[in-house]
């Protein structure tokens, strides 16, 4: 009983985490003081082993109560002392870590998006996945048009509807849908995913675009020339950057332009499609092509992007290569 007190006095005494358990390696460890007396029960009769066991049993139960009981106490004074003094400045700043960084093609989409916001545009979303009518019907593409071709255009297998469904071809159908939607004055881009059934060195089978248009009553080719020209000379950091207007075709624009710059001195480089609004496009949009006039774009961010920052490779674009994404990335903070 001298023992068992000495013991408690001990577990009482303990006044750190490592003091209480010393007490317990002294009682309970391989050479502890009730280990010890352990090891002589071999040595009673059977009737005395069992008297005696059972004691030991309700002595283990109380010294380990009393040691669990402490501990506690102990860890709780333990914790009080750290959360009164120890303190976190949570204003200070990150230390600099290696961090990821920004793809090309996201900073290049937040560029557009700042420059095309500073020109008044807002910027529009739709499904990836779209319906057959607001990809190619409303933008006035025939029936037979070789764009809605199988070897193009990716199908989604028939479903219940009568509307094929596809993956959108281009950002138009964005367009169309704001359109319907609401009413002239409309000034928005459209970027974001597009697909086609293509794949060879210059083209995926997902890539990016944007898309623009801007519909009001007095809209007219002067205003596209020199919303353009001021988004190429911002995109390229050129004030001076010259800009050639080359007649083309597309079945939603009437007239229709496709946009070179002048790159490096002597060369002519595509960069863009444009033109007036079809009137059948306005009319399938419920929107009066005697009244209202409108101008729209497409262009790749791909292209442009390899064109502003010297990308050979429009593959590598989409392996997640570590190696490249860290030197054709944007730091976060460098990021315009
Ligand atoms: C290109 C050419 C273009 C448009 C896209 C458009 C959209 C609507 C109505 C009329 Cl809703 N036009 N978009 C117009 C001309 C050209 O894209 O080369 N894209 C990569």
């Amino acid at each position: 009983m001298d023992l068992k007190n000495q013991i408690l006095t001990d577990i009482e005494n303990a006044s750190s985490l490592q003091g209480l358990e010393d007490v317990r390696v002294a009682a309970f460890g391989k050479k502890g003081a009730i280990t010890e007396l352990m090891k002589d029960l071999g040595s009673k009769t059977p009737e005395e082993r069992r008297e005696m066991g059972a004691a030991f049993n309700i002595l283990k139960q109380e010294l380990t109560d009393a040691l669990d009981t402490r501990k506690q106490m102990l860890e709780e004074a333990d914790l009080t002392a750290r959360l009164t003094t120890e303190t976190l400045d949570v204003s200070l700043p990150p230390r600099p870590v290696a961090s990821g960084k920004i793809h090309p093609l996201s900073s290049v989409m937040d560029q557009i998006i700042h420059i095309f916001g500073g020109m008044g545009f807002t910027v529009a979303e739709g499904p990836d996945i779209e319906e057959d009518f607001y990809n190619f019907t409303a933008l006035n593409v025939p029936a037979e048009h070789p764009a809605r071709e199988m070897q193009d255009t990716f199908y989604l297998p028939p479903g219940a509807t009568e509307q094929p469904y596809v993956l959108r071809t281009h950002t138009s159908p964005v367009q169309i849908r704001t359109m319907l939607k609401g009413e002239p004055p409309i000034r928005i881009i459209a970027p974001g995913r597009t697909f086609r059934s293509d794949y060879d060195a210059t083209h995926t089978p997902m890539f990016h675009q944007v898309e623009g248009i801007v519909v009001d009553k007095h809209t007219h080719m002067g205003h596209l020339k020199g919303c353009l020209e001021e988004f190429c000379r911002l995109f390229f950091e050129d004030p001076a950057l010259k800009l050639r207007f080359r007649p083309s075709y597309f079945p939603f624009t009437e007239p229709s332009a496709e946009v070179d710059i002048q790159w490096k001195g002597d060369k002519w480089l595509e960069i863009l499609g444009c033109g007036m609004v079809h009137p059948n496009v306005l009319r399938n949009c419920n929107i009066d092509p005697d009244v209202y006039q409108g101008f729209a774009f497409g262009m790749g961010i791909e292209r442009i992007t390899m064109l502003k920052y010297g990308i050979e490779d429009l593959r590598l674009f989409f392996e997640s290569d570590l190696r490249w994404l860290n030197h054709y990335g944007f730091s976060v903070d460098a990021r315009e």
